[in-house]
């Protein structure tokens, strides 16, 4: 049977478009009716997804061609979602691994090539968007078949791994070739598609192994549906699973110890296009779902006896970040969502933790406030995006770096990778801003148009709120990845933000006519019109200290108002904050207070007299 079965993955630095192929090797295997609409990037199935542009979920799929059944995964290119990738690579083969026929091989791309080297996958290299015109120029493509060949033998592939079969691939208009002559042609509408993909996973890619002895699976993934309930995601290794059977999870307690859980599968499902579908069985090699445990952990191993033993549990690297979350003690607390006690709050962020393994859940000493730790800053916004849209209400602190002691005692900080594209014009800009954030240039390249490619090593501290600085020194032009790399020894202070804060003394609602006086202290982030209370930061000064200020101030009335004349208040460019940019901003004695409706920022302490203004 699992001669008939392929499982892979597909894998990719951030936007170098895996969802995208996706569509066509559904659409091309006849997974949708004829004359059905269906929309881009359909696997991006989540709201936050299809606005953000981006994967955040690895998800399942499959196809059939022939009479091999093709089990997809789509997994997420940016680099604070690396964990999820990880583990859900355990379920595949083989690995068909994107790369920018433009940009060629960036930091994510090594990361994943690097874990699917490790977990010993068949590599098929796809060179995708041969489209685009930077390819044309010069030996593009071949400069980035070398660096992806370098990088292979760099993270130490074997041999057999070297040896790539090579596609080229405009996934957008759902064709490859593994003929490079042949793309001219192709680019000028010659009829293709996306066959030599097809048979290179069916021919290249090894069917799953199947152990010999009773039902085991190891859970990789979870999901959850109404009408089933809580899911197991996983790879049978050996035997199959019908519906009614007595099974054990071989999971561990909250004291890590571990324990046997007996339970009766409710349903079996497997994967069908977009679609979950009930099965009879599923049997050893697929990937499917099992329902019937009303809790199940990713890396349990669910056997059919108890004395299998369990597979190696799901190990995801270490977390480098932390973040507050807090219930919101906030005078506007409770007027535009629910305002959770903490034991709602520490229950969500527990689940959440549950569906993805590469954050954790940790008590703090304060019993409203809890811990979460993660790998980046987009992690952390995914997470509160969901529990606004979910009617929640709380505050979170400043994501804080998290430090290690060597033997010595000596206090070490994570480090990562950067790599730059921008165009060179703005390279002193660019450089001066990373150096004073402790980063040390390890290369610059030419890369043609104008562009150039920086790498720095820069501590995880320097990198904290760069993104939107970056985007606006580079005009919107430059993008940015980076990679964490290791622990090094602590490389000294960091002045994280210059400016202090413009805060409102008193509670009410803000009045243009005060706004327009305030504006000349620094840079405004609040309209007119908006409920503000004591404690709250309305801007940015543009000294280096807090400044308490009156925007509830109305201008004195003359007994013969003109009509209208208040209306001339000039305010100029208003920066709205968004949450990202309140995540860049805030300093440790300052809260974002998060509901459905507003993103504000507050001091921690609200009462001015009991506030210290020198920062
Ligand atoms: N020129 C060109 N653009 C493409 C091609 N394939 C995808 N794109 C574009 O690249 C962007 C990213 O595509 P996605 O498919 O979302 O990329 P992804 O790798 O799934 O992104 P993440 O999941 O967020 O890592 C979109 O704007 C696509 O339209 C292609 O073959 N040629
Ligand atoms: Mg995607």
């Amino acid at each position: 049977m699992s001669a008939n079965l392929r499982n892979i993955c597909i894998i990719a630095h951030v936007d170098h478009g895996k969802t995208t192929l996706v569509d066509f090797l559904l659409k091309q295997a006849g997974t949708f009716q004829e004359h059905q609409a269906v929309d881009d990037r359909v696997m991006d199935s989540m709201d936050l997804e299809r606005e953000r542009g981006i994967t955040i979920l690895a998800k399942n799929t499959s196809v059939v061609v022939g009479n091999t059944k093709i089990n997809i995964i789509d997994t997420p290119g940016h680099a604070d979602f690396g964990g999820e990738v990880e583990r859900i690579m355990g379920m595949s083969q083989g690995a068909i691994l994107l790369v920018d026929a433009a940009e060629g091989p960036l930091p994510q791309t090594r990361f994943v090539l690097e874990k699917a080297i490790k977990q010993g996958l068949k590599i098929i290299l796809c060179i995708n968007k041969v489209d685009r015109p930077e390819v044309r120029e010069g030996d593009r493509i071949n400069e980035v078949i070398n660096g992806a060949f370098d990088l292979f033998c760099d993270l130490g592939a074997t041999e057999e791994q070297s040896d790539f079969p090579i596609v080229y691939a405009c996934g957008r208009q759902g064709w490859c070739t593994m003929d490079p002559a042949e793309i001219p042609s192709l680019l000028e509408g010659k009829k293709g598609d996306l066959k030599p993909l097809f048979d290179l996973v069916l021919d290249y890619v090894n069917p799953p192994q199947v152990e010999e002895g009773p039902f085991r699976m190891l859970i990789s993934n979870l999901d959850y549906s109404e009408w089933v309930g809580q899911m197991g995601v996983g790879r049978v290794y050996s035997g199959s699973v019908k519906k009614g059977d007595r099974l054990i999870s071989k999971t561990v307690d909250a004291a890590g110890k571990a324990v046997n859980r007996p339970f009766t599968v409710s349903k079996v499902l497997s994967f069908k296009g977009l679609r979950q579908v009930e099965v009879d069985e599923l049997e050893a090699g697929d990937i499917g779902l099992i329902a019937g445990l009303d809790e199940v952990h990713i890396g349990d191993t669910i056997v059919a006896n108890e004395t299998q033993e369990a597979l190696p549990r799901i190990i995801v690297e270490s977390p480098t970040l932390g973040m507050i979350f807090s219930i919101n003690t906030g005078p506007l607390s409770g007027q535009e969502g629910e305002a959770v006690q903490s034991r709602k709050l520490r229950d969500r962020l527990l689940r959440f933790c549950r569906y993805n393994v590469a954050l954790r859940f940790e008590e703090t000493a304060q019993p409203d406030q809890f811990r979460i730790l993660g790998r980046g800053e987009l992690q952390f916004a995914i997470l509160i995006e969901q529990m606004r849209r979910e009617g929640l209400e709380f505050m979170i602190g400043r994501p804080e770096v998290l430090f290690q002691k060597d033997e010595n005692g000596q206090t070490l900080e994570p480090v990562e990778r950067l790599v730059l594209d921008l165009p060179e014009q703005y390279s002193g800009e660019v450089t001066e801003m990373l150096q004073t954030r402790k980063g040390i240039m390890s290369s610059y390249e030419n890369i043609g148009h104008g562009r150039i490619r920086l790498k720095f090593e820069i501590p995880t501290r320097g990198i904290l709120g760069i993104n939107s600085r970056f985007k606006t020194a580079t005009r919107g032009e430059g993008i940015m990845s980076s990679e964490f790399i290791g622990y090094v020894p602590f490389r000294g202070e960091l002045i994280h933000r210059m400016n202090g804060a413009l805060i409102s003394d008193r509670d009410g609602e803000t009045i243009a006519y005060a706004l327009e006086s305030i504006q000349e202290r620094g840079q405004l982030f609040c309209d007119p019109g908006v409920k503000v209370y004591e404690g709250m930061i309305i801007g940015e000064c543009a000294k280096d200290q807090d400044l308490n200020v009156n925007a509830c101030r109305e201008k004195k009335l003359t007994n013969h108002r003109a009509s209208g004349s208040d209306g001339i208040v000039m305010l100029q460019g208003i920066r709205k904050m968004s949450l990202e940019q309140c995540i860049e901003w805030i300093e440790d004695d300052e809260w974002i207070e998060a509901t459905p409706e507003s993103i504000r920022l507050r001091k921690k302490i609200l009462a001015q007299n009991m506030r210290n203004q020198k920062r």
